[in-house]
């Protein structure tokens, strides 16, 4: 991490008086963790400090101290700030409608660890080697003397435990487990965290994602598995597809698979699909293709293209790459 940065983010955040956080549409468990955590900090400042996104909360995450500080529906939102520190995002458009609440003379801090990002803020600490924005925070605050307390602590291990896939990513580094373990002495409680996030879901869940498993097809030799989830089968359960975030790891179970995508149909013309990888199959890449992003073995897009038909599109280009690489 670049402490020079960091000392600046601290030194910004202390001359602020008035923060707005915001993270990328439809938050994962690190722009959850991460947007709680730096809200306990600058309140601890004695800042007035609000979280405004876009995108429905995964109930996984609702257990989480402070969670209903998050605006989730900002398009009528008012929070007049001098400084936005935006979390998570490779651009700017990630935010959504919160974009339109970042107002001329705001200074932005931009945390991000994703590959690509364009650096958009006044202050930018991009840090790719980074497990999480959870783990960035943690060295931001360690920094400036911040005393963590269990809830605090929970926030910053719920983003590096999520981001890291339960600590087995490439992202599984001696620092992310180094902070993982200076977070449980301060109080973070593993076992029920991983109980909260992981071994929670409702019966209905589970038989979504048991219709989503049946229906998994094995393509190119059987080293990429496709998986879909539509709106059709989860709004049948009564569910939304917020309840299944992070169930593109299903798709990974075969050990022949390199390569897993789960399409979501989330409109008659729009699909998304999150991407993953074991091997050096890069999904970034293969994502960015289709107007998305995101790491070497984790990655996602939102594509304005039927389902049947943005479908297709990504087994062939990965099938591209598939003969690229041989
Ligand atoms: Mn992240």
């Amino acid at each position: 991490m670049d402490l020079k940065t960091a000392r600046q983010i601290v030194d910004a955040l202390k001359q602020s008086d008035r923060i707005l956080i915001t993270s990328h549409v439809d938050p994962d468990g690190d722009s959850v963790g991460s947007q709680l955590a730096l809200y306990d900090y600058v309140t601890s400042l004695g800042k007035i400090a609000a979280i405004f996104g876009q995108g429905t909360i995964p109930s996984k995450y609702l257990f989480l101290n402070g969670i209903d500080k998050i605006v989730t529906d900002s398009s009528n939102a008012v929070f007049d700030a001098d400084t936005a520190v935006v979390l998570e995002a490779t651009s700017i458009e990630r935010i959504g409608k919160v974009k339109r609440m970042l107002t001329q003379g705001m200074r932005i801090v931009n945390i991000d660890h994703h590959i690509g990002n364009s650096n958009y803020g006044d202050l930018n600490l991009v840090d790719e080697s980074a497990s999480s924005v959870g783990e960035l925070l943690y060295k931001i605050l360690k920094l400036d003397g911040f005393r963590m307390h269990r809830e605090t602590a929970e926030k910053l291990y719920t983003a590096i435990l999520t981001d890291t896939g339960r600590f087995h990513f490439a992202s599984t580094t001696p620092d992310a487990l180094r902070i993982a373990a200076e977070l449980v002495e301060a109080g973070a409680r593993p076992r029920v965290i991983t109980d909260k996030i992981y071994f929670s879901m409702s019966a209905e869940q589970t038989r979504v994602i048991g219709e989503m498993m049946c229906n998994a097809e094995l393509v190119h030799q059987g080293r990429m598995c496709v998986m879909s989830l539509t709106e059709e089968m989860v709004e049948a359960r009564g569910l939304s597809f917020a309840d299944f975030e992070g169930a593109v790891e299903y798709s990974m179970y075969v050990k022949s698979v390199e390569v897993g995508m789960l399409f979501k149909s989330v409109g008659d013309n729009c699909t998304k699909v999150s991407i993953r990888s074991r091997s050096s199959f890069d999904v970034a890449a293969l994502a960015r293709r289709f107007g998305g992003g995101g790491h070497v073995n984790a990655a996602g897009a939102t594509i304005m293209m039927p389902f049947e038909a943005a479908k297709k599109a990504l087994v062939e280009s990965a099938g591209e790459v598939f003969s690229a690489n041989d």
